[in-house]
């Protein structure tokens, strides 16, 4: 009730004071909590399309989506407010901004308490655009990918209410914001959605996350494989048995960190991947039906093939991943829509494997395949097995330039405290890669690091290790 009162609130105020017609674009900043919530609820009630930001941002990303967006309104939450102040000189479509602290503070909380409750949601239709999410766009200008407000549901009525099969009252936390629709699902919508409550970490990261659930006695946890790793790493002596459902996305998720957190919590992670592209997750598997170091199984109401080396859809096999369902690629203006959507399907630049029981193993990214005399290596698969030995925190592998073989297998390794960097060290490692997977694969330069370079999602820039 308090959080319809705050949204219709938040609508009439954009639409009787500020002027906002349906379809123009509002853009969100702020971190996760009560009055980003109900913000982005009161903008789709005005008819409003959501433009949500990663915190993180600076003034010239901010600029980029103000601008290829055709953002009209801002609401930012006044501690992250100096980038956007930058930023929306350079913008000329902007036409007013709402500053407010945290979840009561600042001139709109103090506006909304004077605003007269109750809207009437603007009549939109299902094909009307919802919102507008940035990809994290590790190279090139950031792409707008349009959700229609049936999208929305779609996602909550196909993984959520499929894969997770959420219980009314169920507390989720997750540590990505709204602006990452992985988060946007996972701490906002599903629980709406199944009649749960969202409980937002104080703090970012591995440990907010822990002190969450056991604070609030959170049911569902969604995070990266990162932080799972991250919150095993300091997680003696801490009460997690209010877990019911764990989910990983974002990277594949290594089949050790899957057994580790089995063996630590008695819980089967659920990986899944998704895709700014297609709202959320589109392949995954729960319960009995998870097999560790797969991602799982297209999710009821999505279809799922790779593309072989003649771009023949096949059922079987390794190749590039193509996927539809209700949800699927729709870039604002960018030629690059042409690239993600062949032939109807959606091609999200990674290779998989389907095994003889349909299931979907993740190889890696397109450009992440090393070729190194000859054999096709993918990265993941060298991390994967470099996690099964106990000095491993994190690790990233690429292929570099090399005379010899043409691309040659590269390690960074980030090791667990109590470890220490040593010629030995380097070579248990290889020879430990050696005993799990292919010889040919081990990597042949081992460099320790402190740590690893990641996107403001939280995902590896192996490009980045690769200068
Ligand atoms: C990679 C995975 C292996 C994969 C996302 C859940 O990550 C999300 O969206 P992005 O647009 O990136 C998409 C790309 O990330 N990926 C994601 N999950 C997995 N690779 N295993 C996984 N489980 O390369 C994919 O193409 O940032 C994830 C829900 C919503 C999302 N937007």
């Amino acid at each position: 009730g308090a959080l319809d009162d705050l949204s219709s609130r938040v609508a009439r105020l954009l639409v009787e004071e500020e002027g906002l017609l349906p379809g123009n674009r509002v853009l969100l900043r702020g971190a996760n909590g009560a009055m980003q919530f109900a913000a982005w609820l009161g903008i789709l009630k005005a008819g409003g399309v959501v433009v949500a930001t990663i915190p993180m941002l600076r003034a010239g990303e901010i600029a980029t989506i103000l601008d290829a967006a055709q953002v009209s309104h801002a609401i930012v939450d006044e501690r992250v407010r100096s980038d956007f102040d930058e930023a929306r000189g350079k913008s000329d479509a902007l036409r007013s901004a709402l500053f407010h602290e945290g979840d009561t503070g600042g001139d709109l909380a103090a506006r909304l308490e004077r605003v007269a409750p109750g809207f009437e949601p603007v009549d939109t239709g299902r094909d009307d655009p919802g919102l507008i999410a940035f990809t994290s766009g590790t190279t090139g200008k950031p792409k707008g990918c349009v959700h229609y407000h049936r999208d929305i549901l779609a996602s909550a009525d196909t993984f959520s209410r499929h894969i997770l099969a959420p219980e009314p009252g169920a507390r989720w936390a997750c540590t990505a914001p709204l602006a990452f629709t992985f988060g946007l699902g996972m701490q906002f919508v599903f629980p709406l959605r199944s009649g749960g409550t969202a409980v937002v970490p104080a703090k970012p990261g591995p440990e907010g996350l822990l002190d969450a659930i056991e604070r609030e006695r959170v049911n569902l946890c969604a995070t990266a494989p990162t932080a799972y790793r991250g919150m095993l790493a300091i997680i003696e002596g801490r009460d997690v048995s209010s877990l019911t459902t764990c989910v990983s996305a974002g990277e594949h998720l290594p089949e050790a960190t899957w057994r580790d957190w089995k063996a630590r919590t008695g819980l089967s992670i659920i990986d899944g991947i998704g895709a700014t592209e297609m709202f959320h997750i589109f392949i995954s598997a729960s319960g009995e039906d998870i097999r560790p170091g797969a991602t799982g199984k297209p999710v009821p109401g999505y279809r799922a093939c790779v593309f072989d080396e003649q771009g023949a859809p096949v059922e079987r096999g390794t190749g590039r991943l193509a996927v539809k369902g209700p949800t699927g690629c729709r870039y604002l203006a960018d030629p690059r829509q042409a690239h993600y959507v062949q032939h109807g399907w959606n091609i999200t630049g990674d290779v998989y494997r389907i095994d003889g029981d349909g299931y979907f193993h993740y190889l890696a990214r397109a450009d992440d395949m090393i070729i190194s005399s000859g054999y096709n290596i993918a990265a993941p698969e060298v991390e994967s097995a470099l996690y099964g030995h106990s000095a491993v925190q994190e690790c990233a592998v690429v292929g570099l330039p090399c005379a010899e073989r043409g691309q040659k297998v590269k390690a960074f390794v980030v090791l667990e405290t109590g470890f220490e960097g040593s010629c030995e060290l380097i070579e248990d490692l290889q020879e430990h890669v050696r005993q799990a997977i292919a010889p040919y694969k081990y990597p042949r330069d081992i460099e320790f690091v402190e740590a690893l370079p990641k996107t403001a999602t939280g995902k590896l820039q192996r490009f980045a290790l690769k200068s």
